[in-house]
């Protein structure tokens, strides 16, 4: 029996469950609470969700990448990564390059978002059991939801999403592996492997950021998604996005506009490849109380910046491609 720790809407445990179920291994999920991650604290390893305890060895991992490997190598049947060599390497650097890069990214524009439009999702996600569900009453939401907001701003940087050039790295990056998967289908080789696990699950907060979810040239890759939720069984939305959009139903509007992205600016043209990393980074930085309160004009002012404009509210709709 594998215990997987975890934050149900995180896309790093989403990688993990799908790996669990892809290689039809017995498993039980253990909700953690996200500020004191007590549950985990036994275990020697990185404090991070995903983390597997595997009763029948006794071993205990973090780190989404590696725990597929490990699950890989434990239990060869049904395997999520390449026999030869060079697959294999090639399929590893796609993974921790992902991890590192459109994981981390999209992580921040999720969560940008939903403090944009509608940050008392914070507390249904953040909150549900402290104090019996209070925080996720109409009124004492909103007032949990700048804390929230301001934890995670200063946690994940979403305050500086425009000088890191967030959104126009994640363009650089998903236009050319969009062009990719029309022509091959899939990251490695001929079959699917855990570098389309990886993008998949990664690219799931950019289902709720416009500027993405409507670009004209990512359309094919997120239809190449679907088709592999779909193929897979994979749920079609996670709580975040069915509730984002049905707040965006009733105010039949989104923040979806980046004004500082030229309309014509040059989009990349060369092929996809990884980076040459054997492990992955994180963007964690450690908030204590103190920062909160002089850090609120920042949650503020990305709650209201002019930078992100409204746009009429339309669903994305993807064939599965
Ligand atoms: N590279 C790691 C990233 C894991 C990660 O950052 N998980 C987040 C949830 S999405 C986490 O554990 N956050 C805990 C925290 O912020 O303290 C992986 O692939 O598992």
């Amino acid at each position: 029996m594998i215990e997987l720790y975890k934050l149900h809407w995180s896309h790093y445990v989403e990688k993990v469950r799908w790996a669990l179920d892809y290689k039809r291994l017995d498993w039980r999920g253990i909700d953690i609470v996200a500020f004191t991650k007590r549950e985990m604290k036994r275990f020697d390893c990185a404090q991070t969700v995903p983390l597997i305890h595997d009763t029948a060895t006794g071993v205990a991992i973090s780190d989404s990448s590696p725990i597929i490997r490990y699950l890989d190598d434990t239990y060869p049947e049904h395997p999520l990564l390449p026999a030869d060599p060079a697959g294999r390497t090639l399929a590893w650097r796609w993974m921790v390059t992902l991890d590192s890069t459109l994981g981390l990214n999209a992580r921040r524009l999720g969560y940008t978002q939903v403090i944009m439009e509608c940050p008392g999702i914070l507390s249904k996600l953040f909150m549900p059991q402290v104090c019996g569900g209070l925080f996720t009453r109409p009124v004492l939401r909103t007032l949990a939801a700048p804390v929230l907001g301001t934890m995670l701003a200063l946690r994940f940087r979403f305050h500086r999403n425009r000088q890191d050039r967030v959104y126009e790295q994640l363009e650089e990056q998903l236009v050319p592996i969009a062009a990719r998967l029309e022509r091959q289908g899939f990251l490695v080789g001929g079959r699917f492997t855990a570098a389309d696990l990886t993008l998949a699950c990664l690219l799931r907060p950019l289902r709720i950021v416009p500027h993405f979810a409507h670009h004209p040239r990512l359309q094919s890759l997120f239809a190449w998604q679907e088709r592999l939720f779909r193929e897979h069984g994979r749920d079609a939305a996670f709580p975040y996005e069915t509730l984002l959009a049905e707040h965006r139903q009733r105010r039949g509007s989104v923040r979806g506009r980046v004004v500082w992205l030229a309309p014509d600016r040059p989009l990349p043209a060369g092929d996809a490849q990884p980076l040459p990393l054997e492990s992955a980074r994180n963007d964690i930085h450690e908030v204590s109380r103190w920062q909160l309160l002089p850090a609120l004009p920042a949650y503020f002012s990305l709650r209201w910046s002019g930078a992100i404009k409204r746009m009429p509210y339309v669903p994305a709709a993807w064939p599965a491609g």
